[in-house]
């Protein structure tokens, strides 16, 4: 079931964070022949529109990487956008693969499914074992009822959709918009205007005590490539690093990369989210595969990206 290299694959969410590095990925790995819409050409949540698209095109492969995504803050305000839009998208991919006979898919989730208290590293096998984080369950409902999704079609119709838990992700391409973006973005941009602007001090919320684990997007694109072409199982496989550190740590880190020279102060009214959601990723060691760029590597890698990017 491995890909080869003029297999026809659609990237679904190209021009995101995940997608654009899958499609890296994929061009340096010598495939040739990738299928990719943006979304003003092809609304995903539009059904008609969707079975069109595949019946026209036909892909062979598919990397469901669309979905709509953001930081704590963008998942407790939009809880609504976040359920909708991703059970429209992914019904209409999932549904319209297995129609087409599309030979594999690869379904992206998110550490956030797990529960909230789940005991840390996190296994696969603690899926649906307790209470969602409340700050994000409508995604995390969501990511949910994909992995069920592939797995009933997996049953049913006897396809090959994959599902794979990153935990939470950074680099190039990344959304560095404070309002909705995640915390490692955020604090980037936070630091370089308030090193540009000569603030006083920076503030960064919550209380800089939750612990969280980061990998850059390049590894994730990597490990996505490996499992479309390795793994052909039911269960979910988590991608991540297996370490982590709490908010306190990162801002200083990101503060140091940056070189600003100001205070960090903690906003309190803003909420810690889950207090820890460390993957368990022997499973991927077993199957091969590790992670290469460490963090400080892949901050700095970001900043550079950012200000060729965003200045
Ligand atoms: O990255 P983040 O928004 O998402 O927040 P989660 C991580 C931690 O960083 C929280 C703190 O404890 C935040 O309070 N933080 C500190 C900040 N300063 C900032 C800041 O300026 N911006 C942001 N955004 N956070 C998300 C889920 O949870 O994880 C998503 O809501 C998804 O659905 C994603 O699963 C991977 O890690 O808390």
């Amino acid at each position: 079931m491995n890909m080869n290299k003029n297999s026809k694959i659609y990237i679904a969410g190209h021009n995101g964070l995940v997608g654009s590095a899958i499609i890296r990925r994929l061009q340096k790995d010598g495939y040739t022949n990738l299928l990719l819409r943006t979304h003003k050409e092809l609304e995903l949540a539009d059904q008609r529109a969707v079975a069109e698209f595949f019946a026209k095109e036909k892909p062979e492969y598919v990397f469901l990487a669309a979905a709509k995504v953001g930081g704590i803050m963008a998942n407790q305000t939009y809880p609504a956008d976040f359920i909708y839009e991703n059970l429209a998208i992914q019904n209409n991919l999932i549904h319209q693969s297995y129609l087409k006979g599309v030979k594999k898919l690869l379904f992206l989730g998110s550490s956030c499914i797990y529960p909230r208290l789940c005991p840390q590293p996190i296994k696969e096998k603690y899926l649906l074992s307790g209470k969602l984080e409340p700050t994000n369950n409508a995604y995390a409902i969501a990511k949910i009822a994909g992995i069920i999704m592939c797995q009933s079609y997996n049953k049913q119709y006897n396809t090959n959709f994959i599902s794979v838990m990153p935990t939470n992700l950074y680099g190039q391409n990344d959304n560095f918009n404070l309002d909705d973006s995640h915390v490692l973005p955020a604090l980037i941009k936070k630091f370089h205007e308030a090193k540009k602007n000569k603030a006083k001090e920076v503030a960064v919320w919550g209380t800089g005590n939750a612990m969280r684990e980061f990998l850059h997007v390049d590894d994730l694109a990597n490990a996505c490539v490996f499992l479309m072409n390795s793994y052909n199982d039911s269960e979910i496989i988590n991608i991540g690093t297996g370490e982590d550190l709490p908010i306190k740590k990162l801002a200083e880190l990101i503060r140091n990369i940056v070189g600003y020279k100001g205070k960090i102060s903690w906003d309190s009214t803003k909420p810690d989210g889950t207090p820890r959601k460390l993957l368990d990723v022997s499973r991927l060691h077993q199957l091969g595969w590790k992670h290469k760029i460490n963090l400080e590597k892949g901050i700095k890698m970001t900043y550079e990206w950012y200000k060729k990017n965003n200045e």
